[in-house]
């Protein structure tokens, strides 16, 4: 009888330890198109094909290394539309002596498969993700006993344990971090080298018309449609990182540039997430880079601790803390997601254009999501469950290990600060030093306070007011309020009815967007 290996669509690696040690002759591999996972949240349409055609060619790639797979389609008519449904048909289907399965990255999936053993009359065992550097263990040892669990000695405690940019066990050259080198605003005309988009085969032509066809009403532009749905095609793209944007990777990671979506970050979280790429490999591509002298230490370090520190530590972080993360609202926040973050209608210049760049491309690069996007739904006071809805469609690299520690702990202080040691609310100042958006607003950065007034301006000092008894007390925030105090008490007022003005302005989204009824 032969083990039933179920793949899922963000699984899709040869070295999957689901995989190891077995032989394509005793193995039945199941991948599944099912409505469930398709539309839990309303995925943009590109991610949609993205996991699809990437799941259709990574089952080709695994027939011809003669493996057999059983795969099937979302229109398949016997399709039962969810992960446990097609599991158990499957095993009808082959009567497996036991089903071995890679642990699944999101806790809704974990849960349901912590009960096929129940349901199923055969063994089932999960396994460990091993593509990930640290375990569960290694960061639960991280994060006892500590109240913050500051994101920079998990990241030195991963440069040991891989060796990358380590000298023994000191940090090559010395130090760990060079962030400090790494906050350039965008000179006059910055451009970058354009990252690859790869056409459509014919496997990703027909997702693309089944995608048109069944998920009309998800948000995001269908096509076109340009993302790495191969390793092949993965390793194409990032070569191209390498080669052309490493170098400057570091001094743009937080520089914004209108209409210029993808400057100089990598491109390759998608390919990650989905199993085309590993961490660890692309991490060695880039120490290699600065070590043979093609690209500066300080692009590499922090292309190294984007990798290994911050996407290893929020998904130990997303175990560690889950499921009340979820649920997180330490700020009391319970504005109504705006709709022009669906539509992209409004006129701050620079939410729109970020909004725009979501819609056409499924992405927006980091400091767009954190500090236009996460920035605007923390000090407008936006439901934490409606922002974590939101970047949970609209992004093609979104599944929830990543996203809602991003979401509730990086952006919104959802979680009182486990995460980040204070909020990351910003005026228009700090927008306008980062980016070319605010020259071609029609709201003034420079205006403080009034109907022409940059919204960010006013929304900032509200935000600082309406949190004051949580807030004064945190070190790194609190010396903000001998400001606001000094202002007296007619420019306070003229900030708090300003951003109420503003606030009231803001269409909440109609139903039916992230979700159906
Ligand atoms: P680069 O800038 O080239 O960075 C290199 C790699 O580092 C990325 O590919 C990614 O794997 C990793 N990385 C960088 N920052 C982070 C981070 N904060 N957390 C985890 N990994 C990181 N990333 C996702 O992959 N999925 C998400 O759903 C997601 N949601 C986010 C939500 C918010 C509110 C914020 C602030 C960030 C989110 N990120 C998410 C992190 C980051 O914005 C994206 O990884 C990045 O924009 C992807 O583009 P890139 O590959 O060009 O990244
Ligand atoms: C995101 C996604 C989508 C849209 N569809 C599928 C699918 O039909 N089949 C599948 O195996 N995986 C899909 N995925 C990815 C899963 O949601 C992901 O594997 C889980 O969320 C666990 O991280
Ligand atoms: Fe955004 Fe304000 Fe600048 Fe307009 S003025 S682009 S709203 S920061």
């Amino acid at each position: 009888r032969p083990v039933l290996v179920p793949i899922l669509g963000d699984q899709l690696s040869r070295s999957l330890s689901s995989l190891e040690d077995l032989s394509p002759a005793s193995t039945v591999v199941l991948m599944m198109e099912v409505w469930d996972e398709a539309t839990y949240v309303k995925h943009h349409k590109q991610k949609i094909v993205l996991i699809f055609s990437a799941m259709r060619h990574f089952a080709d790639e695994l027939r011809a290394e003669g493996w057999q797979v059983d795969y099937i389609a979302l229109d398949d008519p016997e399709n039962t539309g969810s992960f446990t449904g097609e599991v158990a048909r499957a095993v009808e289907r082959h009567a497996p002596s036991e089903i071995r399965v890679t642990e699944s990255g999101e806790w809704r999936v974990h849960e349901a498969m912590l009960e096929w053993e129940g349901r199923l009359p055969c063994p089932v065992r999960i396994l460990p993700d091993t593509r990930f550097i640290a375990t569960h263990v290694e960061f639960r040892a991280f994060a006892e006993d500590r109240k913050h669990l500051t994101m920079e000695y998990f990241y030195r405690d991963m440069r040991r344990k891989t060796g990358v940019l380590m000298d023994g066990d000191k940090p090559l050259t010395g130090i760990w971090n060079l962030d400090a080198e790494n906050r350039q605003p965008p000179k006059e005309g910055l451009r970058a080298p354009p990252t690859p988009k790869f056409a459509p085969d014919a496997i990703t032509r027909a997702v693309i018309a089944l995608v048109g066809k069944r998920f009309a009403d998800h948000f995001g532009d269908l096509e076109p449609f340009g993302w790495p749905v191969t390793r092949k095609q993965a390793l194409e793209a990032a070569d191209a990182f390498f080669a052309r944007r490493l170098e400057l990777f570091g001094p743009y990671q937080d520089a914004m540039v209108h209409r210029e979506d993808d400057l100089y970050h990598s491109m390759l979280s998608t390919s990650i997430n989905i199993g085309l790429l590993l961490p660890l490999e692309l991490c060695e591509r880039a120490e290699a880079a600065f070590k043979s002298g093609r690209a500066p230490l300080n692009s590499v370090e922090g292309f190294i601790r984007q990798i290994i520190g911050w996407r290893e530590y929020v998904r130990g972080f997303y175990w560690h803390q889950m499921p009340g993360l979820a649920e997180a609202n330490e700020l009391g926040a319970h504005r109504p997601l705006p709709e022009f973050f669906w539509t992209g209608e409004t006129d701050m210049r620079c939410l729109s254009d970020c909004i725009r760049t979501t819609r056409e491309d499924a992405h927006a690069h980091h400091i767009q999501r954190l500090m236009v996007l996460g920035n605007f739904c923390l000090i407008a006071g936006i439901d934490p469950r409606q922002v974590a809805d939101w970047y949970l469609v609209v992004y093609a690299d979104a599944f929830e290990w990543v996203e809602l520690p991003n979401v509730a702990g990086m952006i919104l202080y959802a979680d009182g600060g486990r995460l980040a040691t204070k909020p990351y609310a910003a005026s228009g100042n700090y927008i306008n030093k980062m980016s070319n958006y605010c020259k071609g607003c029609r709201y003034k950065v420079s205006q403080k306070t009034g109907p022409d007034a940059c919204p960010f301006n006013p929304l900032y000092w509200h935000f600082m007011d309406a949190n004051r008894q949580r807030l004064e007390s945190n070190h790194r925030i609190g010396r903000i309020y001998a400001t606001w105090d000094r202002m007296g008490e007619a420019k306070q007022r003229e900030y708090l009815e300003s951003a109420e003005k503003f606030l009231d302005s803001l269409e909440p989204a109609s139903k039916g967007w992230a979700r159906n009824a």
